[in-house]
């Protein structure tokens, strides 16, 4: 078998998505998500014009020694970027894989570990009342454990949360604003009064969002500890591995980190110190599916457990390869999920489903989706960036 084509597919449904679509002499093709958000045409060129062409007339069998070809051959190490790029032709060769044998492609990473798969949404809102009825609306969707972000007093937006201004906004990022001290004074206040509303049981999450020092995350951990937090995300730009001692030292809040992380590399301290609970990559942003095993079997040796990055800027080809390991590896341990818009859904219709808050990667064999390239076409791309913070005296803070 050989591959003879390989299409980079950009589309904007609602949202941009880069997709690669890998074609081979025997028919079958393969799908791959390598969408990075706000920065999709540098993707784009990245495959179009440095990997498409080595993968010509290559056997789309050898999945591991074309992703250390990419990865070695390039010379010029990780990087959201390439790791995105390889992301996408590692997932799609496991895509051929598993339609060449008939099977899901669960069924060749080990089978099922589980039944189906659980996840957690997203709540947010300006106050309180706004908070409990998004809380409500997920609730009442079927998600089992809800992420909660709101509004600090004093701020103009609510962060991590798409805004209404954003389509219109063109080529320049919205500027939230920010105030850690606010934040931290308002959170423990939050969470109580979420509490008090839904009960012990329901589990919660938090996103910090990169924005904390070592000092002001462990103070927070400290302070959420009797909300009982499923974790923490994020809570300080974690490329510094060993700041999150100091948090660990302080806190029993479980810790989740590693959306922007691109290789096992950026983990090591993480997990070999033990010093958070899940890891947080997303097939699409890691390298693919290739690497994230290997980063979970890392993991288990630490009982660390998985929790993949789900966004709506993970395409439903990313979100496929995600749920189909969620079932197979065993130290599972959530699966972040928004969905997508109908027209997104209807430009990558996909065998998974979601069912009382429930994922299941469905039976078709492969990832389980196709790409409806003349939709895809008539929804061209428009330029989006994430949104950029800064304090109220102007200063850049991360987002
Ligand atoms: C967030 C993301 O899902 C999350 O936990 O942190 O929504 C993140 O902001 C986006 O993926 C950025 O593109
Ligand atoms: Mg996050």
């Amino acid at each position: 078998m050989k591959i003879v084509d390989a299409k980079v597919v950009l589309t904007g449904p609602g949202r941009n998505f880069v997709t690669l679509k890998v074609e081979t002499d025997e028919g079958v093709t393969g799908l791959g998500d390598a969408t990075l958000n706000g920065r999709e045409l540098a993707v784009v060129g990245y495959l179009r014009d440095h990997v498409v062409p080595l993968l010509l007339g290559s056997d789309p069998h050898r999945i591991e020694d074309t992703w250390q070809f990419l990865y070695r051959g390039a010379y010029w190490r990780r990087g959201p970027v390439t790791m995105a790029a390889i992301a996408a032709v590692d997932t799609a060769l496991w895509d051929i894989k598993a339609k060449v044998a008939n099977l899901p492609l669960y069924q060749l990473l080990g089978g099922a570990s589980r039944d189906r798969v659980r996840t957690y949404g997203h709540a947010s809102g300006r106050n309180l009342p706004e908070l409990f009825d998004s809380i409500r609306a997920r609730l009442a969707e079927g998600y089992p454990a809800i992420r909660v972000q709101t509004g600090v007093p004093g701020l103009k937006l609510v962060y991590g949360v798409r805004h209404a201004q954003d389509p219109g906004l063109g080529a320049r990022p919205v500027v939230e604003d920010w105030d850690t001290g606010a934040y931290l004074r308002n959170l423990p206040r939050v969470f109580d009064a979420v509490r008090q509303e839904f009960g012990p049981d329901l589990p919660l999450l938090h996103d910090a969002h990169h924005r904390l020092t070592p000092s002001q995350a462990a103070r927070l951990g400290k302070d959420l500890e009797p909300y009982d937090l499923f974790w923490l995300e994020d809570c300080t730009p974690a490329e510094n591995q060993e700041a999150l001692r100091l948090v660990r030292a302080h806190t029993t809040t479980p810790l989740a980190i590693g959306e922007v992380f691109n290789t096992v590399f950026d983990y090591q301290t993480l997990v070999s110190e033990q010093l958070i609970d899940y890891v947080r990559s997303a097939v699409t942003h890691f390298g693919g599916v290739s690497p994230m095993r290997k980063l979970f079997d890392f993991a288990a040796q630490y009982q660390i457990k998985s929790a993949i990055h789900g966004p709506e800027d993970i395409s439903p080809v990313g979100m496929a390869a995600a749920i189909h390991l969620d079932l197979a590896i065993h130290n599972f341990g959530i699966q972040e999920y928004s969905g997508h818009t109908d027209l997104t859904n209807a430009v990558f219709r996909h065998a998974y489903t979601f069912t009382d808050g429930h994922l299941h990667p469905g039976e078709a064999p492969g990832l389980g989706v196709e790409l409806d390239e003349e939709l895809a076409a008539a929804h061209p791309y428009e330029p989006a960036y994430l949104p950029v913070n800064r304090l109220q005296d102007g200063t850049v803070h991360d987002w």
